[in-house]
C-alpha cells in the first residue's frame, strides 16, 4: 500500500470487545493478572499500552521500521538513545541541530561522560577528519534546525559504516512522508512528534525506529527502566495526527514554496534558506533524497535585533512561539528562544545572528500568509 493509505491504516485494528474502528485511551495504569505472572501480555502501562502500540506500528511502518518506541517528548528519544552509549565514547554530530538537543549532549550526556564534536556534515568528507578511535556513533539532523542545512544521508551512512559507527537521525523536519533515512541506510531514526506528527500544537511526544533487534531490544530496556513513555491521551493524539499527516505536509510544502519564492524577492530579506531554492547548497541532494521540501523557512532580515522585533511584534496570523510543524503558522527568533541555550560564541560561529528569523509554515491559506508577512515587513 502507498503511504497515504498507511499512514491511516497502518498498526490499526477495530478494538476486540466493539469493533470501535479508533484505537481507544486505554486510561489504566496497570492490568489485573489471573495468577502472580499469568497475565494477558499486558502487566503496566509503563511497559506496556494498547494505545502507544498502536502508534508505535503506525510510526514503525511509515519509517520502514521494525520496531518504533514512542516517547514522551523528542528530547527524552534523543536521551534514550544516547543512553545505548557508554561513558569513553565520541559521537560526530553535525554543527547545527535543536538547541535542546545540543543541551542535552554537552550540558547533560558530556558530564556523564560522553564526548562530541559538532562538525557541519554539508560536505560529507568531513566526516573522517571528525573521528576519533572511540567514535561510535554519527548524529545527523537533515534539514537542520535552525538553518536548514542538508546533510547527504546515503553517503555518510556509507562512510560511517565502514567506522563501524551507529547512524542516528533526527528526520523531525522532514517526517517519513517526505524522508525515509533507513532507506536511506541509517540505523536509528528519531523524531519529536510533537511537530508535523502530532500536527496541531497540542502534545508533547517523541519516537525513535530502527530496524536492528539489538538497538530496539536495549531501546525497550532503557526506556521501560528509564520511565520516559507518553501517556495514553498523548500517544493517541498523535496517532490522530498521523492519518492526516501526508495532506498536511503536502499543504506545508506547497505553502513554503511560494513563501519562500516571495522573500528571495524581497529588499529587506538578506537571505533565504530553504532547501527548495535552487539556489541553496544543499538543493541537488534534497531533492534526492526527499519527496518535497517541507514547511521551514530561515531567513535574515536586514537591521538586527531593533528590526527583527519590529517584525516579529508586526505579524498578525503568524505567531510568535517556539515549536513547529502545527497546522497554524509559526515565527521565532532562534537566537533568543530555541537556540538560546547554545553558547554565544558557538551560534555566532554558526550564523544564528539576530537577524535570523524561523517559520514554520502552516496550512493556512497562502495568500493570507503572503500579505500578513507583507504587511509586517512594510512596517
Ligand atoms: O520538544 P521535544 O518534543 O522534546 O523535541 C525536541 C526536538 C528534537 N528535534 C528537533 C529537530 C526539534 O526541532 C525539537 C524541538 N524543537 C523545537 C521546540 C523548536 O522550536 O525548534
Amino acid at each position: 500500500m502507498r503511504i497515504a493509505t498507511r499512514a491511516i491504516h497502518a498498526g490499526q485494528h477495530p478494538e476486540a470487545i466493539t469493533g470501535a474502528i479508533m484505537t481507544p485511551v486505554f486510561q489504566t495504569s496497570t492490568y489485573v493478572q489471573h495468577g502472580p505472572g499469568e497475565h494477558t501480555g499486558y502487566e503496566y502501562s509503563r511497559t506496556q499500552n494498547p494505545t502507544r502500540e498502536a502508534l508505535e506500528r503506525n510510526i514503525a511502518d511509515l519509517e520502514s521500521a521494525s520496531h518504533a518506541f514512542a516517547f514522551a517528548s523528542g528530547c527524552a528519544a534523543a536521551a534514550t538513545v544516547m543512553h545505548l552509549f557508554k561513558a569513553g565514547d565520541h559521537i560526530v554530530c553535525n554543527d547545527d541541530v535543536y538547541g535542546g538537543t545540543h543541551r542535552l549532549f554537552t550540558q547533560v550526556m558530556a558530564t556523564h561522560g560522553l564526548e562530541f564534536t559538532f562538525v557541519d556534515l554539508g560536505d560529507v568528507n568531513a566526516l573522517e577528519g571528525a573521528l576519533r578511535p572511540n567514535t561510535k556513533a554519527l548524529w545527523l539532523e537533515t534539514p537542520s534546525n535552525p538553518l536548514l542545512k542538508i546533510i547527504d544521508l546515503k553517503a555518510l551512512s556509507t562512510k560511517a559504516h565502514a567506522h563501524e559507527l551507529v547512524v542516528i537521525c533526527d528526520n523531525t523536519f522532514a517526517t517519513p512522508i517526505l524522508q525515509r533515512p533507513l532507506e536511506l541506510g541509517c540505523d536509528i531514526v528519531v523524531h519529536s512528534t510533537t511537530k508535523y506528527m502530532g500536527g496541531h500544537s497540542d502534545v508533547i511526544g517523541g519516537a525513535a525506529c530502527t530496524n536492528n533487534d539489538t538497538h530496539a531490544k536495549r531501546l525497550g530496556f532503557l526506556r521501560n527502566s528509564l520511565g520516559n513513555v507518553p501517556g495514553p491521551w498523548d500517544a493517541w493524539l498523535v496517532l490522530r495526527g498521523m492519518k492526516t499527516l501526508p495532506l498536511r505536509m503536502k499543504a506545508h510544502c506547497e505553502n513554503a514554496s511560494r513563501i519562500a519564492a516571495y522573500l528571495v524577492e524581497h529588499k529587506r530579506i538578506e537571505r533565504v534558506m530553504y532547501p527548495g531554492l535552487k539556489t541553496h547548497p544543499g538543493h541537488a541532494i534534497a531533492a534526492s533524497q526527499m519527496s518535497a521540501f517541507g514547511g521551514m523557512i530561515t531567513f535574515i532580515l536586514e537591521g538586527g535585533l531593533p528590526q527583527a522585533e519590529r517584525f516579529l511584534k508586526s505579524v498578525k496570523i503568524f505567531a510568535l512561539a517556539e515549536s513547529l510543524g502545527g497546522v497554524e503558522s509559526l515565527i521565532e527568533h532562534p537566537a533568543l528562544m530555541t537556540h538560546a541555550s547554545i553558547p554565544a560564541h558557538i551560534r555566532a560561529q554558526l550564523g544564528i545572528n539576530d537577524g535570523l528569523i524561523r517559520i514554520s509554515v502552516g496550512i493556512e491559506d497562502v495568500n493570507d500568509l503572503l500579505e500578513d508577512l507583507d504587511q509586517a515587513l512594510s512596517i
